[in-house]
């Protein structure tokens, strides 16, 4: 039978070669997850995955997580990782919007999040960081050799959720062929070859970390130091053993601060990457100057998958996301009306290819709001295509902060903050943060006598939203500025607050 992503990493792997590493020393190569996998799909068709059924994943990051998304691949089942901050409360929407068979969560989760499931009919096993865990019990009863269920390029491999701009996430389809098709044309562009070896430091539980750097790993034949999360020094100690870097902005923050980072300690490494969020050409600059290396820097979605790239030979202009991919076609366009605009205008970015996700999961009428009539994905990021080609990401049109790689819609956190006793309105945004790019801050209004405070607000949103969503500044005023229109204003809050994270403020 063919199982069109499994049957391309198949055919990559080399049995003897090492797939992953990990910082303390275990590895496992290319037989291992070959058999691994095939336990764990073999589980997953035991516990009664079928074909198409939702597999919700909460575990942290361990090579055993990762195995799961592969057997999930092999037995046609639809992979639906979550990130580990997420409360249960929101977990609540996920597990009730997607309707799991199965819920794999951390150990100390299952108190919490074995109600939630009872009560949408999903079955609950476990998985821990070090390889423990009843999926992995039950896994090694299980053959190795595993049938892979049929599954064709237009089938599901994963549902990953993106916040909504007007309320609920919506979980973005994904196809094999959408990820199978951009993993080797980054593969091919990034000239990615069984002698690489990655230093993976990001979360595996969204489209960076899970597939543009697991994937591309898995079919050049390559591997890779996975690490449970990002930490300067011990990535600067692996540089030394390391050819590629796949990081958010943040990561490269951090490491231009770090004494560590000189041309010795980068000497072996061949490419650094850099997505999720805007990259400032500081930060481009300064690596460059401490290094040698020129950061490459490109761009991606979610429902997208990666659009651009700057190029591997050739200029990699700092400010710039590069060229579309190949088989990726890109074009800015007037937003309302999708008039494609000459280059040097700024408009609407809008994307095709077979990148470009099947839709959101029951969601019919968002899904044909987004895309225009002949097929282009109306991405929400404002940009430009300059006169050497080169795309420019110059703002957003849709109201969201990027802290550190992840996306926090606004709205999300509004809608909490406004339903707290005391408080008339809110509005939140993103304002320059040293460290995370954007700083999560929120401007309230409190009703006359109301006495909450900035620590009360943050209480209140605790179990509420995932730590990474939270505000990192509560701030009261008087009066939220409106337009004409009666539009919070908030590019005259953001201005306002524009120094409120530099240093010495
Ligand atoms: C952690 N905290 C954060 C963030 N991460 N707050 C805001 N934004 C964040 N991103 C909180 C912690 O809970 C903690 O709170 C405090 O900030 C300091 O934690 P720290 O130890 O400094 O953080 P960290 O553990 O080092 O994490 C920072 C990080 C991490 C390394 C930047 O957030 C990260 O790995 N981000 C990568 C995200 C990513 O992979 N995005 C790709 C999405 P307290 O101490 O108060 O409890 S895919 C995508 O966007 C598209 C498809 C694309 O193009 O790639
Ligand atoms: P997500 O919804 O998590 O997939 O985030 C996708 C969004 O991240 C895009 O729509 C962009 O707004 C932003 N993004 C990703 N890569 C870049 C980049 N290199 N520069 C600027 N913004 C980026």
């Amino acid at each position: 039978m063919s199982n069109h992503l499994f049957d391309a990493i198949r055919a990559a792997a080399t049995p003897e070669a090492v797939f992953i590493e990990t910082g303390d020393g275990r590895r496992w190569t290319y037989g291992d997850m070959i058999a691994l996998s095939g336990q764990l799909a073999g589980t997953l068709a035991a516990r009664g995955v079928r074909p198409g059924d939702r597999v919700a994943v909460q575990v942290e990051k361990s090579p055993e997580a990762l195995m799961l998304y592969l057997a999930c691949v092999r037995a046609g089942a639809v992979y639906l990782p979550l990130n580990t901050a997420y409360t249960l409360a929101e977990l609540d929407y996920f597990i009730g919007d997607a309707e799991p068979s199965l819920v794999v969560i951390s150990p100390g989760a299952r108190e919490g999040v074995s109600p939630i499931a009872g009560k949408y009919g999903a079955h609950v096993e476990t998985l821990d960081e070090a390889g423990g865990g009843s999926l992995l019990e039950l896994a090694a009863d299980e053959e190795t050799d595993f049938l892979d269920a049929e599954r064709g390029p237009d089938d599901l491999a994963a549902i990953l959720y993106t916040s909504g701009t007007t309320g609920r996430s919506k979980g973005a389809m994904l196809t094999h062929d959408n990820l199978l098709s951009n993993a080797l044309a980054l593969r091919d562009h990034w000239r990615f070859t069984r002698t690489d070896r990655l230093i993976h430091a990001l979360p595996i539980f969204h489209t960076h970390g899970l597939f543009v750097a697991s994937n591309v790993t898995l079919l050049s034949g390559s591997s890779m130091y996975l690490l449970p999360k990002f930490d300067a020094d011990e990535v600067l100690r692996l540089m030394a053993e390391a050819t590629v870097m796949m990081g958010v902005p943040t990561f490269y923050v951090r490491l231009v601060q770090h004494p560590g980072l000189t041309p010795a300690a980068t000497a072996g490494m061949r490419l650094f990457v850099s997505g999720s969020a805007p990259l400032l050409a500081e930060t481009h600059r300064s690596f460059s100057e401490k290094t040698g290396h020129a950061i490459l820097e490109r761009y991606g979605m979610t429902e997208t998958n990666m659009n651009t790239s700057n190029p591997y030979d050739g200029d990699r202009i700092a400010g710039t996301v590069g060229f579309p991919l190949p088989g990726v076609s890109l074009r800015v366009t007037e937003p309302e009306t999708g008039r494609p605009l000459p280059a040097g205008e700024t408009g609407m970015i809008e994307v095709k290819g077979p990148n470009v996700f099947k839709g959101y999961w029951r969601m019919p009428e968002k899904t044909a709001a987004e895309f225009r009539a002949d097929g282009f994905f109306i991405t929400g990021d404002l940009g430009l295509i300059d006169a050497r080609g080169y795309v420019h990401i110059v703002g957003r049109g849709k109201d969201l902060v990027i802290s550190g790689g992840y996306n926090i819609y606004p709205k999300e956190v509004e809608t909490e903050i406004d339903g707290m006793p005391g408080i008339v309105e809110s509005a939140v945004i993103g304002v320059p943060h040293p460290d995370f790019g954007e700083g999560v801050t929120a401007v309230v209004v409190r009703q006359k006598g109301a006495t909450l405070d900035e620590a009360a607000v943050l209480a209140a949103l605790r179990d509420r939203l995932a730590r990474y969503k939270q505000p990192k500044r509560v701030l009261f005023v008087e009066d939220l500025p409106r337009n004409t229109m009666g539009k919070v204003q908030k590019n005259v809050l953001r201005e306002s607050y524009a120094d409120l994270y530099s240093a010495g403020s």
